[in-house]
């Protein structure tokens, strides 16, 4: 892998902060944007911006042809048996909220569902809410001191009143790699459904959504060097079909009268209204670019990225790091002895060095370790060991500074 090549793709990564070569370490809230992905959305916008699915006029067919060759490029990517499975949505977020939102017709009380204690708040709430809704209970897989989940505690959780649990494939405050095929395949034992939020992980390790199994599988494209604003639901089509939409409108219907509407098939069902056209063509391109690398490679640099800075991060006088489980993905999150994250990450982002600091949107996390939050190093293939060793000299400043 030509790293200096790839940064050469990135215009941002050419731009200072505070004076200060930008040394971007935020990866897993957001990915920078190469401009292959960047063009795509120019293009659109240049030449062919039309509404999809509706126009008998040429520039119409071109946008759909694009926007449905995107859908195309993303059920390849993820190894969906048809592209009607996938659905294009905001994010992460609105995938899970289309799937808990859809459950409150297919609860009672006294269901069970399973979430785990790594989960980000956008796998958390909506289950809270849709319990409240519905009168189902929220179990929760326990973790341990090193940031993995407790599967013993799992399989003591499941029974015939599970019927949903959904966990995060990679942890996004700690880098944790949990289990997923080992947590689907017990899930499955007792007939309730999985669902998988790989936000931390598609940027990172391949998906096949049909060797996991998974009934549900959701992203968003900005972790994966796509733009904000489009993600994607897989679902497998017998699920998605169970599933009520959510949202009305135009585009998900087949029929429409006064008395009664009836709903358009897979995938239009649950796409009501203009979607973020030039945001899915892009989806596309960014697994073009992502595909052009390899995953695999990047995988492995990224494996190497996170060593590195683990051995440099572990020889610093009072630095704690949190979430130490055997796979994880270049995620380091960590503190230093009597000074508060913000503080820490502030004097960085001086220096030029973007991380990030709080509770990540994953506060259980947080209360187990008794923590307001961490410091949270997040790196992508288009990093360098050379920044990982400008980032621990300004800790380094920092922490002389703060203590
Ligand atoms: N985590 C982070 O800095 P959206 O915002 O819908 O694209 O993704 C939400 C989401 C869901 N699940 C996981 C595991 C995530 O990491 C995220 C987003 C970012 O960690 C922003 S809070």
């Amino acid at each position: 892998m030509d790293v200096q090549k790839i940064r050469k793709d990135f215009p941002i990564l050419q731009r200072e902060v505070n004076g200060q070569p930008l040394v971007y370490f935020d990866n897993a809230a957001t990915s920078q944007t190469p401009v292959q992905v960047i063009n795509t959305i120019v293009d659109y916008y240049k030449k062919y911006n039309a509404n999809i699915h509706r126009g008998v006029h040429s520039l119409s067919q071109e946008a759909t042809d694009a926007y449905e060759a995107a859908r195309k490029k993303i059920q390849k990517h993820f190894n969906a048996a048809q592209s009607h499975e996938i659905i294009f949505t905001s994010g992460t977020t609105h995938s899970i909220n289309i799937v808990s939102n859809g459950y409150a017709e297919l609860l009672k009380k006294g269901d069970q569902l399973i979430v785990s204690a790594l989960e980000h708040h956008s796998n958390i709430v909506p289950w809270q809410m849709l319990c409240e809704k519905t009168g189902a209970e929220l179990k929760v897989i326990p973790m341990n001191e090193d940031g993995v989940l407790i599967m013993e505690a799992f399989e003591k959780l499941l029974s015939d009143k599970t019927k949903l649990v959904f966990v995060n494939h990679v942890s996004n405050a700690l880098g944790t790699v949990n289990p997923i095929k080992e947590i689907i395949d017990k899930a499955h034992a007792v007939g309730a459904q999985v669902l998988i939020d790989g936000a931390q992980s598609a940027p990172h390790i391949q998906a096949d959504v049909q060797a996991l199994d998974a009934d549900y599988y959701v992203t968003s494209a900005h972790k994966l060097c796509g733009p904000t604003g489009v993600g994607m639901l897989y679902g497998k089509q017998s699920a998605l079909k169970r599933l009520p939409p959510y949202q009305g409108g135009g585009e998900m219907i087949a029929e429409v009268t006064f008395e009664k509407t009836t709903y358009a098939d897979l995938p239009h069902k649950f796409e009501a209204g203009t979607p973020n056209i030039a945001g899915g063509i892009a989806f596309g391109a960014a697994l073009d670019y992502i595909n052009n690398i390899g995953m695999d490679q990047i995988a492995a640099y990224e494996e190497e990225l996170l060593n590195y800075a683990t051995d440099l991060l572990k020889k610093i006088p009072g630095l704690k790091i949190y979430g130490i489980a055997p796979q994880k993905t270049a995620v380091v999150s960590f503190n230093v002895e009597g000074i508060h994250p913000y503080d820490i990450g502030s004097i960085l982002d001086k220096l030029g060095i973007a991380v990030r600091t709080g509770h990540h949107c994953a506060q259980p996390i947080m209360d187990y370790y008794q923590i307001p939050g961490t410091v949270r190093a997040s790196f992508s293939f288009y990093n360098t060991f050379e920044e990982i060793d400008s980032m621990v000299e300004a800790l380094k400043k920092a922490i002389q500074m703060l203590q």
